[in-house]
C-alpha cells in the first residue's frame, strides 16, 4: 500500500496547498508552502513520515467518499427539483428505501473504506510506538522532564559513565535537546507538576507527559538539523511560549558535545582583557525573500548558529565575568539554578552550567544573545507571564541595576 504513496503524497500536498490558498489567501505565504518550522507536512524523521502517510490515506479515502456523496446529492437536487408551481404539490418520486442491494452495498463500501484506513493505521501505531526490536541495541536514551514552563533534558547513559569514573559532572541541559542523528532515540517523558505534552512536529507526533505515569516517545532524525518543539497540552499561564529546540548532530559532533557538557562550569582565566560581546544568533532575525516573495528563509542556517554558540566569545571581560559570578550568589540566583562546579545547587530552574552554549533562553522564547539575556534577567515577568523566576523577583525584592545586569550577562555568556 505504501508503495503507491509518493505520488499520492505529492497530490495530497498540492490539494492542501490549494485548499489553504482559498481559505487563507493573502494571509500567510509560509502556510501555503507548508514547510514552516513546526510543519507536520514536510517532515525530517522516520516516525513523523509514517504518521504523515496515515494522514494521507485517511484524507484520500475521505475525499473519495465526499466526492461520491456530494455528486449523488447534487444529482438528486438538480434532477428532482421543483420546476414550477405544480411540481411543488406533486407526490414525491418513488423511494428506494429498503432496497437490499443498495443497503448491503453501502454497508460493504463503508466497511471497505474503514479497512483501507485501518490497515496502515494499525501498522503505523505498531511501528512508531517504540524503537523496533532489531534496533533496540542502537537506541539512545534521554529523559525529558517538563516544568511550568520549560523542559529539563537528562542523559542517563552519560550520568552512568560519570558515576563510574567520578571525575565529570552529569549531563543535564535545559530547553535544547541534543541528539545523535540517524539513531533511534527513546525519550522518557516526565513532569514535575501538571500535564504537558512533548511535540517536535517534524520528528514525531505528540505524547503527553503525565504526573506519576512513565510515558515515552520514540523519534529519529533523518540527518543533522535544528528542529522546533512545543508543549502541546495547555499547562497554565505561559503554555503558549513553552517551547524547546532539538539539535541533531552526526556521531562525532554529538560525542564532542557530550564531552563538553560533561565538564563542570567553565572558569575564565583572569588574563584576557577587552570588551564587546557579539550576538551571533541575531543573524537569525534577518529574513530573506525567495523568488516567490516568501519571507521565511533563514540567511544563516540555524544549525550553524548553534555551532558558533559552542565556542567562547572572542573578547571576554574577565573582571566583569568575575563580578557576575559573585552577583549570581549575592542575588540569590543560586537558590533555584545550579551552575555545577561554581555556586548553586537549585534544581527547580533550568541548569545554567552551559547556558552560554544554547541558542535560546526562557524555553525557546528568546534568542540567547546579550540584549535578550539582559532583558530576561532585568524583568522576567514582562517577558513570560506567570513564570516562577518573576515570582521570586517580587517576593524577594530582587532588582538589578544596569551594572549588575551587564556583569551577570557577561558571566552567563561565558558559560559555554
Ligand atoms: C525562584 C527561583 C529562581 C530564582 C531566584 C532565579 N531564577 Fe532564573 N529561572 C527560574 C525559572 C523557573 C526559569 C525558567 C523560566 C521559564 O522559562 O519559564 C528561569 C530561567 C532563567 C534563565 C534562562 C535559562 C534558560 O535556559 O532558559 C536565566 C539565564 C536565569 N533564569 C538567570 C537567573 C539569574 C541571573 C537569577 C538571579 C538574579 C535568577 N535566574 C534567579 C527560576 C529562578
Ligand atoms: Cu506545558
Amino acid at each position: 500500500m505504501f508503495n503507491s504513496l509518493p505520488p499520492l503524497a505529492r497530490w495530497g500536498r498540492a490539494f492542501f496547498a490549494l485548499a489553504s490558498i482559498t481559505l487563507l489567501s493573502g494571509c500567510d505565504f509560509n502556510f501555503w508552502r507548508m514547510d514552516g518550522h513546526q510543519s507536520t507536512m514536510v517532515v525530517d524523521g522516520s516516525v513523523a513520515r509514517q504518521q504523515l502517510e496515515v494522514f494521507y490515506v485517511t484524507c484520500w479515502v475521505s475525499l473519495v467518499v465526499f466526492v461520491i456523496v456530494a455528486a449523488v446529492l447534487a444529482y438528486a437536487m438538480i434532477k428532482f427539483r421543483a420546476r414550477n408551481e405544480a411540481d411543488e404539490h406533486a407526490e414525491p418520486p418513488p423511494q428506494g428505501h429498503g432496497n437490499p442491494l443498495i443497503e448491503l452495498g453501502l454497508i460493504g463500501a463503508s466497511v471497505l473504506s474503514l479497512v483501507i484506513i485501518a490497515v496502515p493505521t494499525l501498522k503505523a501505531i505498531w511501528s512508531t510506538y517504540d524503537v523496533p526490536e532489531a534496533e533496540k541495541k542502537d537506541a539512545y536514551e534521554v529523559t525529558a522532564t517538563a516544568y511550568q514552563w520549560w523542559f529539563r533534558f537528562e542523559y542517563p547513559s552519560e550520568i552512568a559513565a560519570v558515576n563510574a569514573s567520578g571525575a565529570k559532572a552529569p549531563v543535564i541541559a535545559a530547553n535544547e535537546l541534543v541528539i545523535p542523528a540517524g539513531r533511534p532515540i527513546r525519550i522518557n517523558l516526565r513532569t514535575v507538576d501538571v500535564i504537558h505534552s512533548f511535540w517536535v512536529p517534524k520528528l514525531a507526533g505528540k505524547v503527553d507527559m503525565i504526573p506519576n505515569r512513565a510515558n515515552f516517545i520514540f523519534v529519529r532524525a533523518d540527518k543533522p538539523g535544528y528542529f522546533w518543539g512545543q508543549c502541546a497540552e495547555f499547562c497554565g499561564d505561559s503554555h503558549a511560549v513553552m517551547r524547546f529546540r532539538v539539535v541533531a548532530l552526526d556521531k562525532k559532533e554529538f560525542a564532542e558535545w557530550v564531552e563538553q557538557q560533561g565538564q563542570l562550569a567553565r572558569n575564565v582565566a583572569a588574563t584576557a582583557v577587552a570588551t564587546t560581546t557579539t550576538p551571533q544568533f541575531t543573524a537569525l532575525r534577518k529574513f530573506a525573500q525567495n523568488e516567490a516573495g516568501i519571507t521565511d528563509k533563514f540567511e544563516v542556517n540555524p544549525l550553524e548558529s548553534w555551532r558558533t554558540k559552542q565556542l567562547p566569545e572572542k573578547d571576554e571581560n574577565t573582571a566583569l565575568i568575575a563580578k557576575g559570578r559573585q552577583l549570581f550568589s549575592a542575588k540569590t540566583c543560586i537558590a533555584c539554578h545550579s551552575i555545577r562546579g561554581h555556586d548553586g545547587a537549585g534544581v527547580s530552574a533550568p541548569d545554567l552550567t552551559h547556558v552560554g552554549s544554547r541558542t535560546t533562553i526562557a524555553a525557546g522564547l528568546l534568542e540567547n544573545n546579550s540584549q535578550q539575556l539582559r532583558r530576561w534577567i532585568r524583568d522576567p515577568g514582562s517577558v513570560k507571564p506567570g513564570n516562577k523566576m518573576a515570582k521570586a523577583y517580587l517576593e524577594n525584592k530582587i532588582s538589578l541595576n544596569d551594572e549588575e545586569q551587564v556583569a551577570l550577562v557577561a558571566y552567563l555568556e561565558s558559560l559555554k
